[in-house]
């Protein structure tokens, strides 16, 4: 489906929504249609669904998510099973929506959650959620949706609304609406979830240290837990490197230094930018089945080793090393995509960009040819300003747009001969080489 399909599939939800907040008991057909289109899911989605619907767990888990080893079936996610039933769960949606079924139609809207977040549909979805939500206030919105929302909030810069959702969250123990948990562990990770989210918004209000104590806090939460989120600790370890990286040399000594936390995690790194880029790696390791978590981790790796190679602290001895390590850094994050794959959210293409770009930079100060090097540079404008446009663009201009966005970043990439690395595991988007990364906590 495309997104002009799916946009179009989520207005019909929505208008089916508004109706039956009056109508009186649907009908015979109603029901039936509902029943049948449930029905027709596969098996995993059914029981997907029925385990949505039990409130079985707060966030849908990934397969590799929660496991120590994680076996060939494991490595795939949840967004690949949902993409290739959109139409089908849409269409569940609607015939529950029509036939009053409540408690489906925000199952379905869960398990669909993540992944349209990931094309950048989430408002419409949540205007669904609290229409539904409105007339139906008995049942359960799932702490994922309620999160999302904050997300939402968050990335378009209604900071305290997103605030507000949070602390809620964190000051009654993860409770929201009739929302049942079934562990306590549970409701510990919506409130790890929450205190990571915070801590996303103190950094962007530039209170780094603050910021880094809440992501500090997140880590031990998701540690914490009966079997560790390796999704949350990788979210959260590629947070805090994006912190260091902002932070000032003496609020990294306070971080450092708080005796509450213990920086022997990240080894033993005396330079903020190296902590940074190597929280960013053990993110990489983390979330290795995850394109778009790699590159976005990749990227930042990539970035604060560029960063440490021009600082005044990096002995002119390492510097082709460290140089070397990022360009290494952001080869993969621009192979973890292909030319004709799609790309569906503004934030991974805006980071495919900036790892063509940052990968040319690299290039420059490793002594590539200066023609190359243009012709690269020259590709990334080009990819940049063609970006602008996606930005401001009609849901059905974008699709074509990003092909030819793709295609001048396979430019960049043929330019600076970016080529596969080894990497045995099937599944994995990293090499080898990153897989002997040390995390003494979690393996
Ligand atoms: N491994 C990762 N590396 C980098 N960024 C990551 C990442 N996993 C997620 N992100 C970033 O987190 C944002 C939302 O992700 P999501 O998968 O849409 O979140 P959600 O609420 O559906 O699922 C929950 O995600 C938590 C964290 O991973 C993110 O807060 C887990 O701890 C929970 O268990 C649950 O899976 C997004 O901005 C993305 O860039």
């Amino acid at each position: 489906m495309d997104s002009r399909e799916v946009g179009g599939l989520l207005q019909e939800c929505l208008g089916a929504v508004a109706p039956s907040q009056h109508s009186t008991e649907p009908t015979e057909a109603q029901r039936l249609n509902y029943c049948s289109c449930r029905d027709a899911l596969c098996a995993e989605l059914a029981s997907l669904l029925q385990e949505a619907m039990d409130m079985k767990w707060p966030f849908v888990p990934e397969k590799w998510q929660y496991k120590q080893a994680v076996s060939t079936e494991d490595k795939t996610n949840l967004s690949d099973l949902i993409k290739k039933h959109l139409s089908q769960l849409l269409a569940v949606l609607k015939a529950s929506i029509v036939a009053q079924e409540a408690r489906a139609a925000l199952a379905v809207v869960f398990l669909v959650d993540r992944f349209l977040y990931w094309t950048d549909e989430s408002s419409r979805l949540l205007k669904i959620t609290k229409l539904l939500h409105r007339c139906h206030p008995d049942t359960p919105v799932a702490p994922q949706l309620v999160i999302r929302q904050a997300r939402v909030y968050f990335n378009s810069g209604k900071l305290q609304k997103a605030e507000f959702i949070l602390s809620s969250l964190i000051n009654n123990s993860g409770a929201t609406g009739c929302w049942v948990y079934h562990y306590e562990s549970d409701r510990a990770l919506v409130q790890a979830v929450s205190v990571q989210v915070r801590g996303m918004v103190l950094q962007k209000l530039g209170l780094w240290r603050e910021a880094a104590e809440l992501i500090w806090t997140s880590l031990v939460g998701y540690y914490a837990l009966p079997q560790p989120d390796k999704k949350g600790i990788g979210t959260s370890l590629g947070i805090l490197a994006n912190i260091l990286v902002s932070m000032n040399d003496e609020d990294f000594h306070a971080f450092r230094t708080n005796p509450q936390i213990d920086l022997s995690l990240l080894g033993d790194r005396s330079h903020r930018l190296l902590s940074a880029a190597q929280a960013a790696k053990m993110a990489v390791v983390y979330s290795q089945y995850t394109s778009l978590y790699v590159l976005t981790n990749v990227v930042t790796q990539g970035t604060c080793l560029l960063s440490y190679n021009f600082s005044v602290e990096c002995p002119d001895s390492q510097r082709r090393p460290f140089l070397l390590q990022a360009r290494e850094a952001f080869s993969i994050g621009l192979l973890t995509k292909e030319e004709g794959e799609l790309v569906t959210s503004k934030q991974e293409l805006h980071t495919l960009l900036k790892a063509a770009y940052s990968l040319t930079v690299t290039h420059k100060w490793l002594g590539t040819s200066l023609e190359v090097v243009e012709q690269a540079n020259q590709a990334c404008q080009k990819a940049l300003a063609k970006f602008y446009d996606y930005c401001n663009a009609d849901i059905q201009d974008k699709d074509g747009l990003c092909a030819e966005i793709m295609h001048l970043v396979t430019q960049v990439k043929l330019l600076l001969r970016v080529e596969p690395f080894i990497n045995t595991d099937k599944g994995s988007f990293i090499p080898d080489s990153y897989r002997n990364t040390k995390d003494t906590l979690v393996n």
